[in-house]
Order: structure tokens, then C-alpha cells, then sequence
């Protein structure tokens, strides 16, 4: 029996869309524009699976989107500065340019094998002059637009290897490599200040509909914006002041103490004369100042033996410590504490036996009853023991405050983000060099334009502990620009995350010389209208994108401030783990899995435990290699599995039992095409005057499952199109040949199948497209359109699940009966072999679009 060649025939269509450049996309398209991009991938040297899940999603939406009309940009690039690269240098001896570059070819072929739609010809590699060169400009213009700034600033120094450390470099507070504990350094970076558009980026999230709410949600909180008080509280027999930040300016009345940062300009005034201060300042910077460090580490004070006076409370002084846990770069780097509403505060005035005084009652309980444990209560409420306040609402308490200490010149209504400037600076070989000069007389001195790009020297040596740049014998030394003396280079190279903000723009005209982009190419193609990718990036990677397109609006290079207008964040791919009898972890491939789900050791054949399903890591071991899958099944069966059983924001099981069945699934579509029950009349043959009952029942179902793929893909639907496609080849498989116009329909639904797994099969999709009689290739082919007539208003479809899995559709009049309605779902052949002659636990019907069935 002839069978399906899935190598050769995925092989050959390959060739046909390269040789065409099927997948060109042109600035003068006149078709209306479409970009999708998914997130650039590292090259690290292999695809993952997490890879082929996010890069089939955006292949079927960019193919989908082509075949309905758009012109569609669908680049493909290397995100390709970073740490790793120099990881291999240190540990193998590989320079890190030769090393990226060897894995971005062997990612290109493997990418290549799964048959994505990409514009190859827009392909860039970040750690190249031709793209990092730009981004030194771009930095240049920020730093002439105020958007640049330099500051000293913390950074993580490992003392044995006398080099800075990534904060991922950092386990448990000691050095990755050397093991030793690390310490805080004060260093010059660089910053871009993000904080300018804090308001900006904040309010721009709502017009971001087309985002995840959690996405958006996670962004606000980022950025954290809080409406409070600015006040001063005087220094008791000193002629100075403590300005401090506050959102509960209502609980003055119940404030014990005062408290400001380690690193506040007074601490440090202080320890001037006081050692025993300027030693506790000193192991404050040692514990960090993150502020995940500051939740988790014990809370401590120094006292100063200073008092303030409470700028609402007549004649009250309260003591001022230094505490570990006030953050100079928030607020004002100092606070007023009330233990009875704030647990830090709390737990502070514990430890010094400082007073707690409660100020809010929860409604309706009786102030005299109150009594403060180890709980603060952080509640809206009543206020009490607030003299002038009393019985005040919080809200309107905080209100009344803050218009009291404006009248009285102490204080002012402020706005304070959480959001913090973004340092730049890394003290690393493989990343863009910062383009400025240190001269000893002119201090500071940019590049100037017509000297860019600084590149990389490609001679350095990784034998000595710190940064390659830095050792150099010669790359740092040049002549000031400004007035010729000896200088030096800034040897510190970009945060990656620099080449990432901005590299959706670069690929709309990639092969620009003089500037990152062409205006007009970015005015065109811009805002990506779907971007695809990792959750984990929720946060850092597309706000520094938001700001970017930002401040790149503000030096005239575009004119969008938002980068991404859709975004879909896909979930995760998730595997059982297994261990053997030792404890250590396994790879799936050296596992047997037994029918009874016990497992045994492929070598040897002992006895495996079997752990839920996860996560694929490589440090659990539970990963399965996309490659040895493709060269099995084929790029279709992976991407068809890859959309089937999940939504695609949610985790996806991978399972065996999953990639045989779409693997017997596109071998039964092929064979139902190449060989048909009923001879097909040719393409393009008129329809017959006469259809069987069944015939025409089918030719509805062919016109509803057009009408519904479309609409789910238009959603992101993609395991319930792909349900309803399986749906409709049972249909057609089902045709008696004996019925009038069975051909005729049967090539309908046919051509209709294959069009509709374009996107998602689509070597499969070209293969039986040529089958069918068709010259022209199917990427060019268009979308099938769906006859009104047969989309009939009278009946529904409604998706059937089972514990919240979909398991298939059943068709019924709209506004059936519910009875019917579940009757027609528990029938349905994999709901009934799930219930295995059992009743359902519960059955729930939405009428018209639901029927869930609870086991
Ligand atoms: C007095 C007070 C009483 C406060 C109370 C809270 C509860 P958000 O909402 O995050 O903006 N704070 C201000 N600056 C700080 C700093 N540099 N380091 C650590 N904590 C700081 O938080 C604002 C609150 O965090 C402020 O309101 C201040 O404590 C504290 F019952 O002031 B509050
Ligand atoms: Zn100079």
C-alpha cells in the first residue's frame, strides 16, 4: 500500500516556497498590512519545544492572514548578545562570535525544517555591527534628548574573581562560579530614564485591548503609581528636616517613629562621627538593595538618638532610626512608620519596643475593644484616637490631611511610581559596546556620529577573571574627540535587553545603512499587529519596548508609541518525569512506559517512578528533542499536535499517544484526498441539479466549518478549529459513494479540508492541493469563502467538553431542547468512551454553546 512520504514531500514544498519567495513581503504592497512576529529566539544551538509551539502559532495566524488578503510581514531573527556565549568562551574555549554563529545556522536549518512562512530575506543577527551600530546611535540621540543619564549605582562583585556579576549569576547570595559571598559596589552606569514615561505607559495599557488582562495587570503594578503626601517633619534641636513619602497620610496620629535609607544623605552625615552607624550602613549594603531582598531579611534599625517633630500632632517627637528596610531610591528614601497599619512597621516597633497606637477601626467595632497583636490591620476603616479626624472615613481622613499640610506649607500632594530607571551598563565582553569616551579633562564625551560603529575587537582572551574589554591591550585607548588627549573607552556593554526593544523595527527595513529604519518603512509596517510569546516576558522585555518606541518617537525616527497592538502570551509545554531507583532524573527516551502506566528502564529494565507532568526542563530531564519528532513525523504532525489540545495561553501535555494521533491524522487526510471512496469530477466541474439528503447535509456542514475556522482563528482558537476540521473529515468520510452528487461534494469538501489546514499543515496542505488538480501553489490560493445559504440560521454548533477539555461538536436547532442537547454530547463517540457505560457526575448546557460534562 502506498504510503505518505512525509520527508520528501515537506522537503519539496520547502524548496518551492524558497524558489518562489512565496513568503516575500513588500513595502509597496497595496493589500492591506499584517505584521506578526513571535519573540527572536537565543541561539543557543538547538530549537526547543517551546520554540515550535510559539513559532507554529505565529506561522498558522501569518498564513492565515495571507491567505485572507493581508500583506504579511513575518520576519525571523537572533537575539544574539548575552552571556552564554561567553560562558563557552570561558569554559571551552570557543570565541563567542564563532560560537553564535554556529548555533544561529544550525537554528536556521532547523527552523527551516518546519516550514515557517518567514521573509528569510529580512533575517538580522543582533551582535552584528550592520544592527548594533544603530542602537549606539539611537543611545546617542537619548543622551541629546535627556532621556540618558549616568549615576553611581549597586552592582553584585564577586571578590574572587574581581568581576561584576548578572543578578543570575548570584545563587544564593554567592558567586555561580567561585562560590564566594558576594559583595556591593558602588559603580558609574548608565540609565535610561524610563521613569519619564511612567504616567505614559501607564495609561497607554488601556488601549491595549488586544492584550492579555494579566499581561496589562502585571505591567500597572510594575509600575506601581501611588497618590500620597510629601511632608516635612522638623529635627528637633537641629536646624534641618526629614522630607518624607507616604500613602496613609491619615495615620499621622498613630505614627511612633521615623526611619530613613542607609544610603540617605543624613545616615551618611551621621556616621561621619558615629562608627558603629557607619559599620551598620555598611551591612546594609551588604545584604543588597533589592527590594525582594529587603522583604525577606529581618527587619533592623539604627537608632540615631535624633528626633523629629510630628507635623500634626502638637508637641509629639518621635525617635529616628536608620532601618534596613527604607529604600533610597523610592519615595524620598525615608518614612514615617505606624505600627497598628503597616506590618514592616510593625514588626519594627516589636523588636525596639517603640508605642502602637491604632488610629482605624474596622466599621462598626468599638475602638475600646481594639487591641493590636501581631497583625496589622491594614483595612479601610474609621478613624480614631485622631483627634480632629475621628470618625472619618480613611479616604476622607487622607483628603482632609493632605489639604491641612498644603495650607500649612509642609507638605504636598504627590504621585510616586515603583517603577525605576533602567541601568544599562554591564561589565561584559559580548554585548554592544557603549558608545562614549572618558577623557581626564573633558569628562564625558559621546562618540561622535561619523565614528560609529564602535565595534568589538574580536582578539581578546578570556583567561583573566573580569571583562575582556577592559584587559584589551589596545581597543580602549583613543584620542578624545573633544580635544585630542589620551583617553579611554567606556568598556561596558549593553543590558541585551537593549538589541530586543527595538529589533520589530529594524526588520521593517533591514537592510537600512545610514539609520536603524526608514521612517517610512516603520510609518508603514508598524505597530506590530501580532506578537507572540513567553509570559516570562510579561514584564522587562515589553515595557523596555514600550518605552523604546517611545523615546524613539521623541527623536522623530517613528511615529507609534505602542510596539505590539496584539499580544498572545502562549503557555507552556509540560511533560511527565520520571526517576530511577536512585533518585536521579531520566530522559523520556530511556523509559519504557508500560500499558498499566507503570514504567520501566529501557537499559536494564528496572522499575521507574513516574512524576506528575511539568514543565520541560533540562535540569528534570523531562524533555522531548523537537528534531528527532520532526524527523519522524514530519513538521506537520508536530505543528498539528502543537494546536490541538490546548488553547494556546494554556500548558500543553505532551504525550505520546498526542503526536501518534495527528500523526494517523494527516496520514488519513492524505489518504482521503489520494485516494477517494468516489471518483472526483474535475476541478472546477458545475454543481449537479441533485443532492442526496446526505450529500447536502454535508455541503452545510463544508459551509459552517468554513464560517467557524474563520472565526476561531480569528481568536486564537486554534484546538477548535482543529476539532471542527476533524469534524468535518468524519463528515465527508461518511458520504455514500451511492448518493446523488456524492463527487461533486465530496471534492468541495475536499479542496475546502485542505484550504483550512493551510496554515496548519501547510506541507500537507500544498501536497493534496496539487493532488486536487491545482497549479497554483496553495499559500497563493486565498481562503474559501462560506455560501450564506448553507451557513443556515436555524441550527448551532455547540463544542462539547468534557472537564473543561474540548471533545468535539454537536450540531443542533438553535434554542434545542437542553435534554436533547445533552443527549446528542453524551453520544458523541469520545465522550462515550470516557463515561465507559457510566452516568456523568454532572452535565451543564449553555444553550446554543455549551455542553460540559463533568466526570
Ligand atoms: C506611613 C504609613 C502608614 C505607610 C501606614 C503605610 C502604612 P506604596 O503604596 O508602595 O507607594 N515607604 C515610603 N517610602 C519608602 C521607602 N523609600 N522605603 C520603604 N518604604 C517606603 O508604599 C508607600 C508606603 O511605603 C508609604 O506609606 C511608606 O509607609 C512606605 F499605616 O507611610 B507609609
Ligand atoms: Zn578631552
Amino acid at each position: 500500500e502506498e504510503r505518505y512520504n512525509v520527508r520528501e514531500t515537506e522537503a519539496k514544498w520547502q524548496t518551492v516556497w524558497e524558489e518562489r519567495q512565496s513568503f516575500l513581503a513588500r513595502d509597496d504592497d497595496p493589500r492591506p498590512k499584517y505584521y506578526v512576529l513571535e519573540m527572536f529566539p537565543y541561539p543557543s544551538g538547538r530549537i526547543h519545544m517551546g520554540h515550535v509551539r510559539n513559532y507554529t502559532l505565529g506561522d498558522v495566524v501569518a498564513r492565515y492572514k495571507r491567505a485572507r488578503g493581508h500583506a504579511v510581514l513575518h520576519p525571523m531573527g537572533w537575539d544574539a548578545f548575552g552571556l552564554p556565549a561567553e560562558n563557552a568562551a570561558i569554559e571551552r574555549g570557543i570565541h563567542p562570535a564563532k560560537w553564535t554563529r554556529e548555533n544561529i545556522a544550525a537554528m536556521r536549518t532547523q527552523l527551516k525544517s518546519m516550514g515557517l512562512s518567514y521573509d528569510w530575506t529580512r533575517e538580522l543577527a543582533t551582535c552584528e555591527p550592520d544592527y548594533y551600530r544603530h542602537e549606539q546611535k539611537m543611545f546617542l540621540d537619548f543622551l541629546k534628548a535627556g532621556l540618558v543619564y549616568r549615576k553611581e549605582s549597586w552592582v553584585n562583585w564577586d571578590p574572587v574573581e574581581h568581576t561584576v556579576l548578572a543578578n543570575e549569576q548570584v545563587i544564593d547570595g554567592r558567586g555561580w562560579r567561585s562560590g564566594a559571598l558576594v559583595e556591593k559596589r558602588l559603580l558609574s552606569q548608565w540609565f535610561l530614564k524610563i521613569t519619564a514615561f511612567a504616567e505614559d505607559l501607564l495609561t497607554g495599557l488601556s488601549q491595549l485591548d488586544r492584550w492579555p488582562d494579566r499581561v496589562r495587570l502585571m505591567q500597572e503594578n510594575w509600575i506601581g503609581r501611588s497618590e500620597g503626601l510629601r511632608l516635612f517633619f522638623d529635627l528637633v534641636d537641629r536646624d534641618d528636616r526629614i522630607e518624607i513619602y507616604t500613602t496613609r497620610p491619615d495615620t499621622l496620629f498613630g505614627a511612633s517613629f521615623c526611619a530613613i535609607a542607609a544610603n540617605h544623605p543624613l545616615a551618611g552625615a551621621l556616621a561621619a562621627d558615629n562608627p558603629a552607624l557607619a559599620q551598620f550602613i555598611a551591612e546594609c549594603n551588604r545584604l543588597g538593595t533589592s527590594e525582594a531582598a529587603l522583604e525577606t531579611a529581618e527587619k533592623k534599625g539604627f537608632a540615631t538618638g535624633l528626633k523629629v517633630r510630628n507635623p500634626l500632632v502638637d508637641g509629639q517627637e518621635l525617635p529616628v532610626y536608620v532601618a534596613n528596610f527604607v529604600l533610597m531610591d523610592y519615595g524620598t528614601g525615608a518614612i514615617f512608620g505606624c505600627p497598628a497599619h503597616d506590618q514592616r512597621d510593625l514588626d519594627f516597633a516589636r523588636k525596639y519596643g517603640l508605642p502602637v497606637t491604632p488610629v482605624v477601626a474596622p466599621k462598626g467595632v468599638d475602638p475600646a475593644s481594639i487591641v493590636v497583636g501581631n497583625e496589622a490591620f491594614v483595612e479601610d476603616g474609621v478613624m480614631i484616637n485622631s483627634g480632629p479626624l475621628n470618625g472619618l472615613p480613611v479616604a476622607e481622613a487622607k483628603a482632609k490631611v493632605i489639604d491641612l499640610m498644603e495650607r500649612r506649607n509642609v507638605g504636598q500632594r504627590a504621585v510616586n511610581y515603583r517603577l525605576r530607571d533602567w541601568g544599562v551598563s554591564r561589565q561584559r565582553y559580548w554585548g554592544c559596546p557603549i558608545p562614549v569616551i572618558h577623557c581626564p579633562d573633558c569628562g564625558v564625551v559621546p562618540v561622535p556620529a561619523e565614528s560609529l560603529p564602535v565595534t568589538l575587537p574580536e582578539d581578546v582572551t578570556f583567561d583573566k577573571p573580569g571583562n575582556p574589554l577592559d584587559h584589551h591591550p589596545s581597543w580602549k585607548h583613543v584620542a578624545c574627540p573633544k580635544c585630542g588627549k589620551p583617553a579611554k573607552r567606556e568598556t561596558d556593554t549593553f543590558d541585551t535587553f537593549f538589541e530586543s526593544s527595538w529589533y520589530f523595527a529594524r526588520f521593517c527595513s533591514p537592510g537600512e545603512t545610514d539609520r536603524g529604519f526608514s521612517r517610512a518603512a516603520a510609518d508603514h509596517w508598524l505597530p506590530v499587529d501580532q506578537y507572540i510569546g513567553g509570559i516570562e516576558h510579561a514584564v522587562l522585555h515589553l515595557l523596555y519596548s514600550r518605552f523604546f518606541t517611545r523615546a524613539l518617537k521623541t527623536c522623530g525616527y517613528l511615529n507609534v508609541e505602542e510596539p505590539f497592538a496584539g499580544l498572545l502570551t502562549q503557555g507552556m509545554i509540560c511533560h511527565e518525569t520520571y526517576k530511577d531507583a536512585d533518585g536521579h532524573w531520566l530522559l523520556p527516551t530511556d523509559v519504557e512506559k508500560r500499558a498499566d502506566g507503570s514504567a520501566i528502564e529501557i537499559n536494564g529494565g528496572r522499575p521507574v517512578a513516574v512524576g506528575r507532568s511539568e514543565k520541560m526542563s533540562k535540569s528534570k530531564k523531562n524533555v522531548i528533542d523537537p528534531a528527532g519528532i520532526i524527523a519522524t513525523y514530519g513538521a506537520d504532525t508536530a505543528r498539528l499536535f502543537m494546536l490541538s489540545d490546548s488553547p494556546p495561553e494554556r500548558d500543553l501535555d505532551w504525550t505520546d499517544a498526542g503526536i501518534d494521533g495527528a500523526f494517523r491524522y494527516v496520514n488519513r487526510l492524505w489518504r482521503m484526498v489520494v485516494d477517494p471512496v468516489v471518483a472526483l469530477p474535475p476541478p472546477g466541474s458545475p454543481a449537479p441539479d441533485e443532492f442526496g439528503p446526505k450529500a447536502r447535509k454535508a455541503r452545510q456542514q463544508v459551509h459552517k466549518t468554513i464560517a467557524l475556522v474563520g472565526e476561531d482563528l480569528d481568536r486564537f482558537h486554534f484546538n477548535k478549529a482543529v476539532a471542527r476540521i476533524r469534524e468535518l473529515s468524519n463528515v465527508l468520510a461518511e458520504i455514500p459513494a451511492t448518493e446523488a452528487g456524492a463527487g461533486w461534494v465530496l471534492r468541495e469538501g475536499m479542496e475546502t479540508l485542505v484550504r483550512l489546514i493551510g496554515p496548519m499543515m501547510p506541507h500537507l496542505g500544498e501536497e493534496l492541493w496539487f493532488e486536487l488538480g491545482y497549479e497554483q501553489l496553495l499559500v497563493d490560493s486565498g481562503w474559501p469563502e462560506a455560501d450564506p445559504s448553507l451557513v443556515s440560521e436555524d441550527s448551532v454548533t455547540l463544542a462539547v467538553q468534557v472537564n473543561g477539555k474540548l471533545k468535539g461538536t454537536v450540531e443542533m436547532a438553535k434554542d434545542a431542547d437542553k435534554g436533547l442537547a445533552e443527549a446528542a454530547a453524551l453520544a458523541l463517540p469520545a465522550v462515550a468512551s470516557l463515561l465507559a457505560g457510566k452516568a456523568p457526575r454532572k452535565v451543564i448546557v449553555v444553550p446554543n454553546r455549551i455542553v460540559n460534562v463533568v466526570v
